[in-house]
């Protein structure tokens, strides 16, 4: 087999399988990329929510991303939970030095649960040291709160939100609408003139923990193999779309995104 394209994710462990580095990884093998990591920190997490996390020490990081840039090569990266200030600045560093690009940021700031998965003083490195390195932001209507103190709630809000994001540095945005109401769940693509819509009908599940890691991974992947951002996202979504539909419960609490859909043939039947 010829090399495929390679990913790398520099984001947080979910001990629970459902987002983060995992939901990263499972994605990339489904979205048909080498998926690499680079491990920022390891949450203490269930269906139910996050009781702690752990940092790596922002060396570590930065000595992840440097040994498979250097050796592996990365057609694309993508940013999950950074958890520090310290860590976002070794990260930014990193990323500069070596010329990692693109770059699909997920400003993820709290779980599904509303759990913190990042320190109040990194909003602002967020903003002025990971944003400007990015190729394509992806936030929601929390995270475009936090980030900008617009609040979304309809398609003006949301251009005004991007706006804001773009000025800060970012190539592209994408703001997403999953966390709004309505019957679709529309996203909002600009990249700081023309402005591009995606819609996919809103699905009635509460099973969508790492639903925003499986659409920023399966950007992260169409990027990773060469399509541009408009069709990255296009491929993204409808990535995301199949994974909540095959979202799952498990344990007591919120069920992961499914990704079995893209390797249901196995094993076959024959064997
Ligand atoms: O879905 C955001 C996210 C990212 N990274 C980690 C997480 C979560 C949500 O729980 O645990 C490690």
């Amino acid at each position: 087999m010829a090399a495929p394209s390679t990913a790398l994710t520099i984001a947080g462990s979910d001990s629970g399988g459902g987002a983060g580095i995992q939901a990263d990884l499972k994605t990339f093998l489904g979205c048909g990329v080498h998926g690499m990591s680079a491990v920022t920190a390891v949450t203490v997490q269930n269906s139910i929510g996050v009781s702690g996390f752990y940092e790596l020490p922002p060396h570590a990081v930065a000595e992840q991303i440097e040994s498979v840039v250097t050796d592996i090569g990365v057609g694309a990266a993508k940013t999950g939970m950074l958890a520090s200030a310290a860590i976002m600045a070794a990260v930014a560093e990193a990323v500069r030095r070596l010329a990692v690009a693109p770059l699909v940021v997920d400003p993820v700031a709290a779980s599904q649960h509303g759990d913190p998965l990042l320190r109040p003083d990194a909003i602002d490195a967020l903003r002025t040291r990971i944003i400007p390195l990015a190729t394509l932001v992806t936030p929601n209507v929390g995270e475009v709160r936090l980030l900008t103190g617009v609040e979304v709630s309809g398609p003006e809000d949301a251009l005004e939100a991007a706006r804001r994001l773009h000025v800060l540095g970012a190539d592209w945005v994408l703001v997403k609408g999953g966390h709004r109401s309505g019957p679709d769940a529309i996203d909002l693509l600009y990249d700081g003139n023309r402005t591009y819509e995606f819609t996919a009908p809103r699905q009635a599940t509460e099973h969508t923990h790492g639903s925003g890691d499986t659409l920023a991974a399966a950007i992260c992947a169409g990027l990773a193999r060469g399509s541009d951002m408009p069709e990255a996202v296009r491929i993204g979504k409808a990535y995301v779309t199949q994974a909540i539909t095959n979202s799952y419960p498990l344990g007591s609490g919120l069920g992961p995104v499914g990704h079995f859909w893209r390797i249901r043939d196995w094993p076959p039947a024959n064997s």
